[in-house]
């Protein structure tokens, strides 16, 4: 039978995680997740139930979620810095039956008034039963769309299953890899790639919880007798391309792993160029959202390809399509299209929120992602953007314009609202609002900031406030938002 984690089946002594200076076994890892399994089932929590995890970067949250799909129960993992509308949102959403965290965490009355979880912190080794591959929701992930508060994208064990595998093909991954990553637990990049990637192909993983470069230079300094492979947003890349410019330690610890993947948003050619000069190696691109897990990559067999996410991975049938969805059949580089996917790890849909789903997938199976992209002789992607000015990519986290506006237009003193993003040399993109007061207000663009970031979560925070007499409207009135920003 196909199983989702086979080494954690095993009782097996291979290192599993390591997170600062705790690390545990395969069977211990088993052991801890045995005993949510037990907590859960004390609580009356039953298959088919959510629960969500305050998803602290520690081991516990990784007993919790494994403990969680043992149980087949569906884990909605809360961002720690999450503001409390936006987790009221959450709660209102996915009914959590319980809330995980663990203990000595500091988390907000939300979480304590429904009934809480702690984990075990000593596991006794031991080992999981089997996790059939199939259609079980495992992940609840909160996503944003152009409008709206964020989604909750339902992905399943099979959904994990096929894009891992898929990834492990295209990357040559195998147990004798030692992934190294700082990536929230929270989104497909840090948790699916890079948590439970690992521990499905029998790896290890070297999670470091909080991301500066020398801590992820220190992190392959420590491993570098094993064979390391670097998942990273290009942020992260950025600030440590910089760094290194004056650390060649730092320029060292970069040319030790077997690959430098980038991912959740575009590498610029100037910094695969900077990494280039500076280490005399090159970085792996690959493309993905969280509705689809990753369509496409660069082959580790394969040269980096900068500019280019390289072709679909195994199992993922990949078209382009015009305005009206019909396919362009054009390999010239040349010709854009909308990118739109169908795999066996495209998601079972939003959760509560049929209408959303029918938007984006059709009776056939195929994903319109909103990516504009071309495609080479090869079948190599190259994405140059989104369909909607709407959804902004910065520091590597989605987030929708409308989620931002609506809640500045909570704010006293907003009269009227529009958000864009700006190209920036470090996020990609930063976040920056235009705001009409209302007559007698002052401008605090603190304040307006803060109140974001406390409501939401703070990387959704403006980074720019302009404030302005009036919004560019169209004879319709629709704010153009092309005008602004430019
Ligand atoms: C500053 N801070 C504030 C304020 N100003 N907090 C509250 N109010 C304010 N006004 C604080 C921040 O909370 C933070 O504090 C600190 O200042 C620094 O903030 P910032 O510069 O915003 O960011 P950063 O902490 O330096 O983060 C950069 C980052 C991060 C590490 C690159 O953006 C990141 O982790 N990105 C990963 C996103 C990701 O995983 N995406 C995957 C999506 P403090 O330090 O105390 O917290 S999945 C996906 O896209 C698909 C599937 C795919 O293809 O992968
Ligand atoms: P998210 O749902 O947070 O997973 O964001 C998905 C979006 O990130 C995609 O629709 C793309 O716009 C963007 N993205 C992810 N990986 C890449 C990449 N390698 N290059 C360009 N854009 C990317």
């Amino acid at each position: 039978m196909p199983d989702l984690f086979p080494r954690l089946t095993r009782a097996d002594s291979r290192l599993a995680l390591i997170v600062a200076d705790e690390s545990w076994t395969y069977a211990e890892l088993a052991g801890a997740a045995l005993e949510h399994v037990a907590l859960l089932e004390r609580t009356g929590v039953e298959r088919g139930d959510r629960v969500a995890v305050w998803a602290q970067p520690n081991l516990s949250t990784a007993a919790a979620m494994i403990g969680n799909a043992a149980a087949g129960v569906a884990t909605v993992p809360l961002n720690p810095k999450l503001g409390l509308s936006e987790l009221r949102h959450i709660f209102n959403d996915s009914e959590p039956r319980l809330a995980f965290c663990a203990e000595g965490c500091d988390v907000p009355h939300e979480i304590t008034s429904v009934p809480s979880l702690h984990a075990a912190h000593a596991p006794n080794p031991a080992a999981l039963p089997p996790l059939a591959v199939d259609d079980t929701p495992t992940l609840i992930l909160y996503t944003s769309g152009t409008t709206g508060p964020p989604k909750g994208v339902v992905i399943t064990r099979r959904n994990i299953a096929a894009n891992l595998d898929a990834l492990t093909e295209a990357w040559e991954w195998t147990e004798r890899d030692t992934v190294v990553h700082s990536l929230p637990l929270i989104h497909a990049h840090g948790l699916v790639l890079g948590l439970l990637g690992s521990l499905r192909v029998g790896g290890a993983l070297h999670y470091v919880p909080r991301f500066t470069p020398a801590s992820i230079g220190q992190a392959l300094v420590d491993a570098r007798h094993e064979q390391t492979v670097l998942f990273a947003v290009p942020t992260m890349f950025h600030r440590i391309a910089e760094a290194a410019e004056h650390d060649s330690g730092l320029c060292e610890a970069l040319r030790q792993p077997r690959l430098l993947v980038s991912g959740s948003a575009g590498l610029s050619l100037r910094e695969h160029d900077h990494i280039q000069t500076l280490t005399g190696r090159g970085v792996h691109e690959r493309y993905g959202l969280t509705e689809t897990l990753i369509n496409c990559g660069v082959p580790a067999s394969h040269a980096p390809m900068p500019g280019y996410v390289g072709p679909p991975l195994p199992g993922v049938e990949l078209k382009l399509v015009d305005d009206r969805r019909r396919e362009i059949d054009a390999y010239d580089d040349q010709t854009i299209g909308e990118v739109v996917v169908r795999s066996a790890a495209v998601f079972a849909g939003y959760l509560n929120r049929d209408d959303a789903t029918a938007a984006v997938l059709d009776d056939e199976g195929w994903f319109y992602t909103g990516d504009l992209a071309t495609r080479t002789e090869s079948g190599a992607i190259r994405i140059l953007g989104r369909r909607s000015t709407d959804l902004i990519k910065t520091g590597g986290y989605r987030v929708g314009a409308g989620e931002i506006e609506a809640c500045l237009l909570e704010h006293p003193s907003v009269r009227e609202v529009a958000v864009v993003g700006i190209p920036d040399d470090d996020l990609g993109q930063r976040i920056a609002a235009f705001v009409v007061l209302r007559p007698g207000e002052h401008r605090d663009p603190a304040a307006l900031t803060s109140f974001v970031a406390e409501h939401l979560s703070p990387h959704k925070r403006p980074r720019d406030i302009h404030f302005t007499a009036e919004l560019p409207r169209n004879a319709m009135g629709k704010v153009q938002k092309k005008l602004l920003g430019s």
